[in-house]
């Protein structure tokens, strides 16, 4: 295809670029870039390129020297220097660029957020500051001056000096472009001080807009949680004795590690009981340690190329994921990790977008920050460490950074480190890096004299581009339960390498009770015929707490798939569910996880992954009637519990609380269908905190009752763009499908509905397809208010357009009604005049 890059075709940059001096005058309209470049080559007779997009030269010089017009060309996306007009060895590159920061709607580069300057330069938005090899890597020292009139002026480093009117900074190592920041406004910080565990002294500043100051507390001490963390977790300390924090309000995606300057979408940030759920405390401290990990494994050590960048992201999300797990409940962030990667990255996986976390080829690289290269290399990292056990991760993780401390890596240096700390071969594990699909694991067994077997084959169906599969090297984590309750075999890791394999357990009393793929050992689907029983069974006496809740969730699934045509809700399920309400052995987060249904997106995708009808309406009715079941049939103990579980005393964000309160409303949701949602209007009249609010909000919007609580709200919050988006979001998730796409037309028009700020836009687009079988009404109405809008937003923004577009990746799942309207917008958004290279190779793919 036009315009593609393949990993096949990686060269080394043929010139070493070891020191960068940057200074910026900074206004809206015409920022100028004096950039100067210390390049030796490394190759004879190399033509010197540098990337550059939508930059006015102005000068150009080499040594001191000005370059003629024929020594260089300058085309759309760069400048390249003849080789006869450079010099032998060592030299300086001079530039002069202007550029408009104001006139930056796509984000991406130097822009401006509400009148302060920023950058977001991962992966290419470098090359739209000054002309320069924006690959990650070529890995060089910057000097940064920085000229505006604003109070704080802001970059990667170390401060050097500062006047009226100018700042200077200086970072001492070395780092690809990508990870470059400017921030410059009328900030004001929240002050911190970090000890290191050397001793040193860390001055951290969380710096937000005036008047935001006040929600900035959490922030600030997640931060000095994680650097803590990484210190005990992984030995790592930070490398500079400045942290800086900044958040913005135009922001396309959640944060950026830039060296010592990591930027926030302020929505990750801000927060205060009134103004934040507890869902988004824990976001706030996950991507805080996020985006502070990535300082060891992405800045000290970065990617190669953009197709690794799994090597840092898979790692880094592991790594967050452990964080939190340490930090709060541990089961429950492992099962809230797991409903994530299947709602997103199986079904990712599932459709025509399928790719593998190492893709070998793209178009445009921003369109791969996606599920898999996210979510599913963290599901591999943490396969790994199975594999090699905890002391044998830790192990590979020392060698890694002592080996490759300051370089630019791939998935084989990588894999390679584990390879020779633990003295295994990896190969064949590798392909969870480089092939695409989701495997899926058939399981059958069979018990004679004291002999237990488990038969296990693997099949991954083809993907674009992928047509064979070669067997995955899984770790699968198995226990035996004795049909008493007892555990027999206690958890052990079988390694499946082939197509098919048995693994047998032996002097066994009876037939146990096998606990398959523990804790999700492994990214696959599991397919195992098994007997409701079985799964109650599980549900009420297995050790491990995921596949504990799993049985659960299977149970709840298959009633709910059974319903969709037309069954009466499986009496095993609702009973079994019964006797865990009032269990008080188990944590109220725990509780309240099993309570709550699959969504409907889930149930559509294990329908159509078993190759049956998916009917939007009928799986919204279903999950409707099992809810209204369960309610009745356990009224008397959630009332109980509902009551039981009220959390006294002022709000605290900590995990034990926050589960509490996940109980309760887990409780008040099922509740409302039996009080005509007295109670749920009584907590969003006394709710003291955003959780409880938003939460008895939303149920109210679900049962068509929230008129006057969503007049009263946008009244509360209407300065509080945050607050805003939960508004948006709540009201077009839950309201009744049918009434969503008219719903989303009207909010759409509301003067709130800023559709330039990426959270506004996604509030409402994303709201509308969080509401499964409203964007999926038979009329169309959702595809095309969707398709509108990406076609409006893609001129101006085509990053956050092209994410937006993947709410059309499960056309293939729906009847042929749905499919050809789904494909016919999709047709339609492509057929655009001068659509983006994001979403035009977005809908492409789509289409396939
Ligand atoms: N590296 C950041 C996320 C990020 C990725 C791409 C961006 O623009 C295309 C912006 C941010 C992280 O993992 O947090
Ligand atoms: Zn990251």
């Amino acid at each position: 295809m036009d315009g593609t890059t393949y990993l096949s075709d990686y060269r080394p940059y043929p010139f070493t670029l070891d020191h960068v001096s940057l200074t910026f005058r900074l206004a809206p309209k015409a920022t100028r870039v004096k950039a100067a470049l210390s390049l030796a080559p490394r190759e004879e007779g190399a033509p010197l390129h540098l990337d550059g997009e939508e930059l006015k030269l102005i000068s150009l010089a080499i040594d001191g020297q000005a370059l003629k017009p024929a020594d260089y060309l300058l085309t759309e996306a760069g400048l390249t220097i003849h080789p006869a007009a450079l010099p032998e060895g060592a030299f300086t590159l001079e530039t002069e660029v202007e550029i408009a920061p104001e006139d930056n709607t796509a984000l991406e580069g130097l822009y401006m957020s509400k009148g302060m300057y920023c950058t977001q330069c991962e992966a290419e938005g470098f090359r739209k500051i000054t002309f320069y090899p924006d690959r990650p890597d070529v890995m060089a020292r910057f000097h940064v001056r920085i000229e505006g009139d604003q109070s704080v002026l802001l970059s990667n480093g170390n401060p050097v000096g500062h006047g009226p009117g100018w700042a200077e900074w200086d970072d001492p190592w070395p780092k690809p472009a990508y990870l470059f920041a400017l921030v410059a406004g009328e900030l004001v910080a929240t002050h911190g001080t970090f000890t290191t565990m050397s001793g040193k002294t860390v001055d951290l500043n969380i710096w937000v807009r005036p008047g935001d100051e006040d929600r900035t507390a959490f922030a600030l001490g997640a931060l000095a949680r994680a650097m803590k963390w990484d210190e005990e977790a992984y030995g790592r300390e930070y490398d500079l004795s400045l942290f800086n924090l900044v958040a913005v309000d135009d922001f396309n995606m959640g944060a950026m590690e830039n060296k010592g300057l990591n930027i926030f979408n302020s929505k990750l940030v801000l927060a205060s009981p009134e103004t934040a759920t507890d869902l988004d405390y824990e976001r706030i401290e996950g991507v805080i340690g996020h985006e502070y990990f990535h300082n060891w494994t992405g800045d000290r050590i970065t990617c190669r190329d953009w197709f690794q960048l799994c090597l840092k992201e898979g790692l880094t999300v592991f790594r967050d994921q452990s964080f939190t797990s340490d930090m709060r409940l541990g089961p429950v962030k492992r099962i809230e990790d797991v409903i994530t990667l299947r709602g997103r990255q199986f079904r990712e996986d599932a459709g025509p977008l399928s790719h593998p976390p190492r893709p070998d080829h793209y178009r445009e690289i921003n369109n791969f920050y996606t599920a898999t290269v996210y979510e599913k290399g963290a599901e591999v990292v943490g396969m790994l460490k199975t594999l090699v056990g905890p002391e044998g991760y830790r192990k590979a993780l020392d060698l890694y950074f002592e080996r490759h401390d300051g370089q630019a890596c791939t998935i084989e240096d990588w894999i390679k480190v584990f390879e020779d700390s633990s003295g295994r071969d990896l190969s064949q594990f590798k392909h969870w890096y480089t092939d695409a699909g989701t495997p899926r694991l058939k399981v059958t067994d069979n018990f004679k004299d004291g002999t237990y077997t488990l038969e296990f084959t693997q099949e991954t169906r083809p993907t674009p581009g992928q047509p064979e599969k070669p067997a995955r090297h899984i770790p699968i984590a198995v226990g035996l339960l004795s049909p008493n309750g007892d555990e027999v075999v206690p958890t052990t890791v079988l390694e499946m390498t082939g197509d098919r394999q048995s693994f047998t357990f032996t002097g066994l009393g009876a037939k146990p009770v096998p606990s398959i793929l523990r804790g999700f050992s492994a990214p696959v689907v599991l397919e195992r015929e098994t007997s409701a029983e079985e799964q109650a069974f599980l549900l009420a006496n297995d050790t491990d707490p995921f596949n504990r809740w799993e049985a659960g969730r299977n149970l709840a699934r298959a009633t709910l798939t059974a319903m969709t045509v037309g069954a009466e809700p499986d009496p095993a399920y609702v009973e079994a569910l019964g006797a865990l309400i009032g269990d008080e052995s188990l944590s109220p987060a725990f509780r309240a996880l099993i309570l709550r249904l699959p969504g409907e997106d889930e149930i559509a995708q294990s329908l159509f992954t078993a190759g049956r009808t998916v009917d939007p309406d009928a799986i919204h009715r279903a999950r409707h009637a099992l809810m209204a079941t369960l309610a009745e049939r356990h009224e008397t103990a959630l009332a109980h519990l509902f009551d039981a579980s009220a959390v006294p005393g002022p709000y605290k964000p900590d995990a034990a609380s926050a589960g509490l309160r996940s109980l309760r409303l887990a409780c008040l949701s099922l509740l409302s269908l039996r009080d005509d949602a007295a109670r749920a209007r009584a907590l969003y009249a006394s709710a003291g905190n955003m959780t409880e609010s938003l939460g008895a909000l939303g149920i109210l919007v679900t049962v068509g009752k929230a008129e006057t609580e969503l007049a009263a709200f946008r009244k509360r919050w209407q300065g509080n763009p945050l607050v805003m988006d939960k508004w948006f979001v709540t009201q077009l998730s839950l309201c009744p499908p049918d009434e969503a796409p008219d719903l989303a037309a009207r909010l759409a028009a509301d003067p709130l509905f800023d559709w330039r700020n990426p959270n506004r836009f996604r509030s409402v687009l994303g709201g509308l397809s969080a509401n499964h079988a409203g964007f999926h009404r038979k009329d169309g109405a959702g595809y095309r208010f969707y398709a509108d809008w990406l076609i409006r937003l893609d001129p101006l923004n085509p990053q956050t357009a092209a994410r937006m577009s993947t709410a059309f990746e499960t056309w293939a799942r729906y009847d042929k009604a749905r499919q050809e309207k789904m494909r016919a917008e999709l047709a339609r958004i492509a057929a655009q005049p001068g659509l983006s290279r994001d979403l035009g190779e977005m809908t492409a793919r789509l289409l396939g």
